[in-house]
């Protein structure tokens, strides 16, 4: 059985995937860590072992993972697109930083260690439709270029010292029970809570703006389906494409009115946000995750709607 470590564990993947790493491994096995505890995580903090660990603390991270005898670390610790436009130093120190210790404590002490890359790597010069595996990899955000170095980084310690180093780009993920914290994706998580609490919503992505996206539980099933698959058979470990769907406001506008007609959206464009999704790509080429570790996704754009608005409803107390 595993023993892991959880790092950025009460951000937006962090509180499902404990829960379901929980399911699987067992309460005491996995160990839930954040900057500090957050009284709307009480539930899942008193569900099994929690540390207060920022990653830049690596000699605290070593004490912990020797108190509990880890073997696994989901690196998930990590400032996103846009708060890291505002923030670039702190974007550059959390994402660089904190996953050299992690991957330094993991050649120190033998770890496996699994940290999610995202489509933020790929920037204006990389092909925009069916985005190949491998291609021009010139991000315009602090935020890319600290993916595109930490998967390098990832490749390094995989190469040079056999460190069992895994990892997906993630596309834009969907999820109702925590919300994102600060990306370029995260109008498609608002416009759920907007459609129910006010049936409208403006959007601060333009209409026409395809970007791929990912409904968390496809999220949760790849991040443990790939830290489980067979090392020979993986030729691209830290950095699969992968996605489930791929559209723009207008679809969701159309996908959410099956539900609720009177659902109005309209647009207030932010210019950084939308030069971000500008220069990702429309649509990415999954393939080689379908072939190396027999990714394959459940929900599409309807299947999702149809479930997001049958959980917030659930969840914001709201009748039909
Ligand atoms: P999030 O912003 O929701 O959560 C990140 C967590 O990291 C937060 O709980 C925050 O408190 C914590 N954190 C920040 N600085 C820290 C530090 N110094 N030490 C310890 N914890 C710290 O992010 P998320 O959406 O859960 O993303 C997790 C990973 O997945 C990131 O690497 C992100 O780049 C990647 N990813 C996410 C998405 C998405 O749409 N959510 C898409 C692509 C890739
Ligand atoms: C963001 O928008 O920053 C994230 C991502 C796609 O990496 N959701």
């Amino acid at each position: 059985m595993r023993k892991i470590l959880i790092t950025g564990g009460l951000g937006q993947i962090g509180s499902e995937l404990t829960k379901k790493m929980r399911d699987i491994y067992g309460n005491d096995n996995v160990v839930m860590s954040d900057m500090q505890a957050k009284d709307t995580h009480k539930d899942l903090i008193e569900s099994g072992p929690f540390e207060m660990l920022d990653v830049l603390d690596r000699e605290k991270m070593g004490e912990i993972v020797d108190r509990y005898k880890i073997d696994t670390i989901v690196n998930l610790a990590a400032i996103l697109s846009a708060v890291g436009e505002a923030k670039p130093q702190l974007c550059y120190d959390v994402n660089m930083n904190g996953l050299y210790n992690v991957l330094e404590l993991a050649r120190e002490k033998d770890l496996s260690v699994f940290t999610p890359s995202s489509i933020a790597v790929f920037g204006e010069n990389t092909p925009k439709d069916k985005t190949p595996q491998d291609t021009i990899m010139r991000p315009g955000t602090m935020y890319g270029v600290t993916k595109v170095a930490g998967e390098n980084l990832c490749d390094y310690y995989f190469n040079k010292f056999g460190v069992d180093t895994r990892g997906v780009r993630f596309p834009g993920l969907i999820s109702n029970d925590t919300l994102p914290g600060g990306g370029t994706t995260d109008y498609a998580v608002h416009i759920y809570y907007e459609a129910l609490k006010q049936k409208k919503y403006t959007s601060f992505i333009d209409k026409g703006t395809k970007m791929d996206m990912m409904y968390m539980p496809d999220a949760l099933n790849a991040i443990v389906q790939l830290l489980e698959a067979d090392p020979s058979r993986l030729r691209h470990r830290n950095a699969f494409n992968i996605t489930a769907m791929s559209f723009d406001p207008e679809d969701m506008a159309h996908s959410i009115r099956k539900h609720i007609p009177e659902f109005k959206l309209d647009y207030d464009v932010d210019p950084v946000r939308q030069a971000i999704a500008d220069s990702w790509p429309n649509s990415l080429d999954d393939s080689e995750a379908r072939a190396q570790w027999d990714w394959n996704p459940e929900f599409l754009l309807d299947d999702m709607t149809a479930d997001m608005l049958n959980s917030l409803r659930k969840k914001l107390n709201i009748q039909d």
